[in-house]
Order: C-alpha cells, then structure tokens, then sequence
C-alpha cells in the first residue's frame, strides 16, 4: 500500500492552519503548511468572523498542499453563514462571543421548557448556541436567507459549490435530535428555520465533492481532489485523535475550550445530567460525545493580552514557570462564570470571582496563572467525575489533547486533581482526526475508531503525568 497525502484545514479560535499528513496504515506523519491568525473581529460593538480573509489564507494553504487526495473542514461549534437566493453571502457571519444572545435563553425558556429542551437535544444550555443566534436575527437576515451553512460547511460549499450540513457541527446548534441524529422539526420551526434552508444531513466520513475548477486554478491542486466531510465541529475530530486504548478513558480537548467528557454509544438526556450542565454532541461512527463545555485556556490568553496591551511581561513560558513556583492550595474561581466569556479585562474579573467567593485575589502575574491553572484543572476534574458518574461508566485514565498538551503545569495540576494519570498529546489532535477520518473514508485506512487510535498512540509523541499527593505537590 502506499502512502496518500490527505488536507485538513483546522479553523481554532486563535490560529488556523491548513496541514498535510501522509497516511498509510503504519504513518501518520503531519506537516504545517500555513498558519495564520483568527479570532472574533471586533466592529461596532459587535463581534464578527473575518470569513473571506480566511477563505485567502485556506487558498494559500491549500496552494502548499501539493500532490493531496482530499481536504477535510473542522472549525469551532454554532457559527454559520446565511446565503442569499444567488447562494453568496448575506452578511459577515457573527462570532459566538458577541452579546447579542444575552438573555435569549430565558426568553426561549417561554416557549420551550428548558427540561424539554434537554430531552429533545440533550445541549449544555449556552447562550451561544446556534437557536439563540437564529433568535438574534429571527427579525434581521433571516427572513432574507435562502440558505444556511454552518461554518465548515461553509467553507466547503466555497471548495466545491456543494451544500451539505455535516452532522457533528449539526449538533451544537441545539436543534438536533441525538437520538435519531436528524434535525428536531418542530424547533427548527420555531428557530424560524425552514429545513430546506439547511443542505442534506450527511455522517462524517463522507465524500461530498471535487473541488471546483475555480479553487484548483487558484491553489494549483488537481480538479479530482475531494472535500471529504469529516468530524467538521473541531472537537469530534479532536475527539478522534484522541490516543486511547479501551473504553475506559476520558479526554479532554483542551484549547481556547476545554471539552472535558467521554465518548458514549447512545446519550444520557436525564434530568441529572440537564442540572450537571452536559452536552450529547454527536460524534463519528455513532458515537456521543459526553462532555462539558470548560471555559479553558481563553481565561489565560486573554490575561496575557492585556498584559501585553499594558506592555507587562507577556511571556507564556516564564510566566508558567513562576506559577509553577507558587505554593498549592490558593485561590480557585469558577472558570466558567459568564463573566468571563467575551474579550475584556481579565485579570480584573478574575480578582472579583475570587473576591465572591471569599478567596484570596491573586495579585501578581504568577499568581493569577495559577490561579487560572488551578480552576482549570479542578473544573476538568469535576467534569471528568461528572461524566462518568452520569453515564455509570468507568474512567481510569485522562487523555488531554489540544493545545494544552503542551502545558505541563496544566496537565500535572489535573493529572493531581483528577487523581487519574494524564495521558498529554496528540497536540494537533484535531487536524490527526481529520485527516484519519479522511484516510478511511478515501480507503486508505480501514476499521474501527479503536483502530484509528491505535494509529494515533503509535505514531505520535505522548507524555504522562502521574497524579501526585497533597504532599508531593507541595513540594
Ligand atoms: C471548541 C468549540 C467547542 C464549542 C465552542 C464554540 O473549539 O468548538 O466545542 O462548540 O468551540
């Protein structure tokens, strides 16, 4: 057999790439073509993706790409673009983190009972969801859209000229039903959402399309190469690379997000598992990915950029050196206050969480690191306890993905609150799970999600961190 070169544009919320990975059934070796920046664009009080300056730099990727087989799409959860009767876009799609959802939840609540909504869903309530942005615009574009593409779909609609919604992206909109996998009629109605606004439903793993000759003119790839749907919500395919062997491990995808959960065969709507705030996202092959929507590393980064607007030290290594340094036991805040959702003073909110809640305000920059870290890592312990207690499954080890692999204050502190080893990396989890799902579904790869681990735990650079005592951890 021999090696196929297979894309993933990989769209995270502060940096996207465009990778290649050669694959064969023993390789899996990934390459960075082009990286470039993302992240909400700010404009009149609202908050906007900068889509077409994206769709450049995917060009410029893709031109990288050489001789590949197919490219695949994963960006974040809930956004979407609305198209106008010709299929261009209505507007520039808005970011998640702009305030125009504040309140809809409540104001939905009216029509539909929020317990009834958990049943019919199964979503962790979050204002960003795509059924409060529909809310948002119900009165604005939508009346005006002949067509609904979240973004993944999106951009592979710009690939190919093919619509399709992807089902895992399809189901952080809060408008699906996990257990049929297909949309909840009835909601999409009152979203005021017609279904032939939205394209087909399509399992990822799908082969959608050729290119259009337009894209291989512009990126020099041939007219044969496919757009091959993937797990195109970020976390299902972060949830794919994730290395595990057996079922009895939990992971989390740990970026500006931390997805702390497991993976499960069928979802568990309880009204327990509403109050504990879990999400049924739905995964590749079947599969319902389990998990809590951790506010994650955004805390960190958007204290290191106002350190660096105030032109203090801004230096991530340092910086987690010296928290490393600060004695165990200060204060830890609630990460996932609402407070600290959109772009603003961080370091501020977090001294009023702790305030609240009658804790120590970490004064220093070392000192709000760790504190960050701490709440971090005793957030994701919580979830990770959380899940397996609410499906009555068993975990025994913690595979931490993502971005904050990298981090290994960050990883020790959960591997000691979890009191589970943490298993740290694939770091590009998610452009891994791409592509793997890419592999299989282009042939080149055969079997089970086990088996694509098994690829993943084979072939790329993993370290554990071993849960340590109150003691040693002071020391
Ligand atoms: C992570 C993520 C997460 C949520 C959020 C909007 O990147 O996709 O799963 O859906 O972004």
């Amino acid at each position: 057999v021999g090696v196929t070169r297979f894309a993933a544009v990989d769209l995270g919320a502060s940096s996207g790439r465009v990778m290649a990975a050669a694959v064969d059934p023993h390789r899996l070796e990934l390459t960075e073509l082009h990286r470039f920046r993302n992240g909400a664009v700010p404009l009149g009080g609202k908050f906007y993706w900068d889509a077409l300056g994206l769709w450049l730099d995917v060009l410029h990727g893709l031109s990288l790409a050489g001789d590949v087989h197919s490219v695949g799409i994963d960006t974040w959860g809930v956004d979407y673009g609305l198209l106008d009767a010709r299929g261009d876009l209505l507007a520039n799609p808005r970011h998640y983190r702009d305030g125009r959802t504040i309140g809809l939840p409540e104001e939905l609540d009216h029509e539909v009972p929020p317990a009834d909504l958990y049943r019919r869903t199964g979503l962790q309530r979050m204002a960003i969801n795509t059924v409060y942005q529909l809310r948002a615009e119900r009165s604005a574009l939508l009346p005006q859209a002949s067509g609904l593409l979240l973004m993944p779909d999106l951009f592979g609609y710009w690939l190919t000229g093919v619509r399709t919604t992807e089902l895992t992206i399809a189901s952080t909109t809060n408008l699906l039903d996990p257990v049929r996998r297909d949309w909840d009629r009835g909601l999409l109605e009152l979203a005021g959402v017609s279904a032939d606004l939205l394209g087909p439903l399509r399992e990822p793993g799908t082969d959608v399309a050729p290119i259009t000759a337009e894209v291989a003119a512009a990126t020099g790839l041939s007219p044969d190469v496919r757009w091959t749907a993937v797990g195109s919500h970020d976390t299902a395919s972060a949830v794919v690379g994730v290395p595990a062997e057996g079922e009895d491990f939990a992971y989390i995808a740990c970026g500006t997000w931390g997805l702390a959960g497991i993976e499960l065969s069928a979802p568990v709507l309880t009204e327990d598992s509403r109050a504990a705030n879990f999400t049924n996202e739905a995964g590749v092959d079947g599969t319902v990915r389990y998990l809590r929507n951790v506010m994650g590393l955004w805390v960190l980064s958007e204290c290191l950029r106002e350190w660096r607007d105030r032109g203090r030290p801004a230096e991530l290594a340092p910086l987690l050196e010296a928290a490393a340094a600060v004695p165990p036991g200060g204060p830890v805040f609630d990460v996932d206050d609402l407070s600290l959702l959109p772009p603003g003073p961080m370091q501020q909110r977090i001294a009023r969480l702790c305030g609240e809640a009658g804790q120590p305000v970490p004064a220093s920059a070392p000192e709000v690191v760790r504190s960050v870290l701490d709440s971090l890592a005793t957030a994701f312990a919580r979830a990770v306890r959380d899940a397996a207690r609410l499906s009555g499954r068993t975990v025994s080890v913690v595979h931490l993905v993502g971005g904050g692999a990298r981090n290994s204050l960050l990883c020790q502190l959960t591997a000691d609150a979890a009191g589970l080893p943490v298993v740290a990396g694939p770091v590009e989890a998610t452009a891994l799970g791409n592509v793997l799902v890419q592999a299989r579904a282009q042939g080149v790869l055969t079997g089970s999600l086990a088996d694509l681990r098994a690829l993943v735990r084979g072939t790329q650079e993993l370290r554990t961190f071993q849960p340590r005592s109150a003691t040693e951890a002071a020391r």
